[in-house]
């Protein structure tokens, strides 16, 4: 009997996106896998940072997603065993069925560096192939730690991984039908049945009509890290979250929206705040979402009302959106790794580092700065 090739991909699926579908169906093109097993992992909840959707959930998304070719079927095998599975023991299970068969079991490369830390490695190998997949051309392990025979069961694919993180699934989830990632059969599902809801998925939508795709993912950044920094400072990290989330949310709007959502503020405007077009977006933006009702909390409009310039005696919270907006996930500015460490000592600290960086840069730039800058700095520089 000819032995046929069948292929094993493993993952949380959570969701299933189009990394993983494109990356699984070019290996098995390239292999010439007659089947494919999509196995979801099980995982204890408390393992799971972030929201995991269930075993069953997790099921039929990759049923939507991988539904589409008829060489790929999706097991239950590790779901039902009930706890974490080991690969040798999935891989021990499948040989019992396909023991004529050969099993090719499917990575990205990144995972290949750390194979012989995996239990029992060297059964997997007895047990199936190991396809590797590669962004890289000609990228090549180090191998040297393998005998022959082991060398010959690993095999390189030049496909490119998948690397999606968490934050851009979300912002992915947010635009819904429109994203390029999550098949829209898998996103009617998750709209469905409510999954990875977090509360703010409103509050995503509109970011999603008022910015562009940076500055997006910039501002989920800030609201993750704002959520951090309330926690250790003990502020509300909800709101922090919130905040975080719509502070920039009218950073791309025309100068005569910014006018005219400032003069709506009722705020005196004097020449200094009129020429400072970089800092229209903190007044506008929070004068945008109190008017229109999307946010009523004070403390939350007020860290955005401040979060470019600072003030005097700024709140916990004004000063947690500050600091979050200048070392977020996404920031790689020169001074970037000092203002982290600060901001793990004290806010202040941070705030005061980065309000004297700020100054230096307008200054060498001829620009003006805003009087709440100055004001913040010699806050902090007095010691207040
Ligand atoms: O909106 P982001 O880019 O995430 O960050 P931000 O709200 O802190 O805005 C940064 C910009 O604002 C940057 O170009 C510097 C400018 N800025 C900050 N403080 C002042 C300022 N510009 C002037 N003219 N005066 C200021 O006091
Ligand atoms: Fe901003
Ligand atoms: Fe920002």
């Amino acid at each position: 009997m000819i032995p046929i090739k069948i292929g094993v991909f493993g993952g949380t699926f959570n969701p299933p996106h189009a990394g993983h579908v494109r990356l699984i169906k070019a290996a098995a093109d390239r292999i010439g896998m007659e089947k494919v097993l999509i196995i979801p992992s099980c995982i204890p909840p408390h393992k799971m940072p972030g929201k995991l959707a269930s075993g069953e959930n997790r099921m039929e998304m990759c049923r939507l997603a991988f539904g589409g070719d008829s060489r790929f079927e999706i097991s239950s095998t590790e779901l039902d065993r009930g706890s974490k599975s080991y690969t040798v023991e999935t891989l021990r299970e499948l040989k019992k069925i396909y023991q004529d068969d050969e099993i090719y079991f499917v990575i990205g490369s990144d995972m290949l560096e750390t194979f012989t830390q995996w239990y029992k490695w060297e059964e997997i190998l007895e047990l199936a192939f190991i396809c590797a997949a590669s962004r890289e051309e000609g990228f090549k392990a180090d191998l040297s730690v393998y005998t022959p025979e082991q060398r010959e069961k690993i095999i390189f694919l030049d496909i490119e991984p998948f690397e999606v993180s968490s934050t851009e699934i979300r912002v992915e989830i947010a635009k819904g039908k429109e994203s390029s990632l999550i098949d829209p059969k898998v996103y009617e599902y998750i709209e469905k049945n409510n999954l990875y809801d977090d509360g703010l998925s409103a509050f995503r939508k509109i970011l999603c009509e008022k910015l562009d795709e940076f500055r997006i993912y910039h501002s989920e950044c800030v609201s993750e890290c704002a959520a951090v920094l309330a926690e250790k400072y003990g502020a509300d990290s909800e709101k922090a979250r919130l905040a975080g989330l719509m502070h920039d949310v009218m950073k791309n709007a025309s100068p005569a929206e910014h006018l005219d959502l400032m003069e709506k503020s009722g705020e005196t405007l004097s020449k200094v705040d009129l020429s400072n077009s970089k800092v229209w977006h903190q007044l506008s933006g929070a004068q945008y979402l109190k008017e229109n009702g999307i946010i009523t909390d004070e403390e939350i409009l007020g860290a955005i009302r401040w979060h470019t310039t600072g003030r005097a005696d700024m709140t916990l919270l004004e000063k947690i959106v500050y600091t979050a907006d200048f070392i977020s996930a996404d920031r790689d500015y020169p001074d970037v790794g000092i203002v982290r460490k600060l901001a793990e000592e004290s806010l202040e600290k941070a705030i005061l580092y980065t309000a004297r960086y700020t100054i230096n840069k307008l200054v060498s730039a001829g620009m003006p700065i805003h009087p709440a800058t100055v004001e913040c700095y010699n806050c902090l520089v007095t010691g207040g």
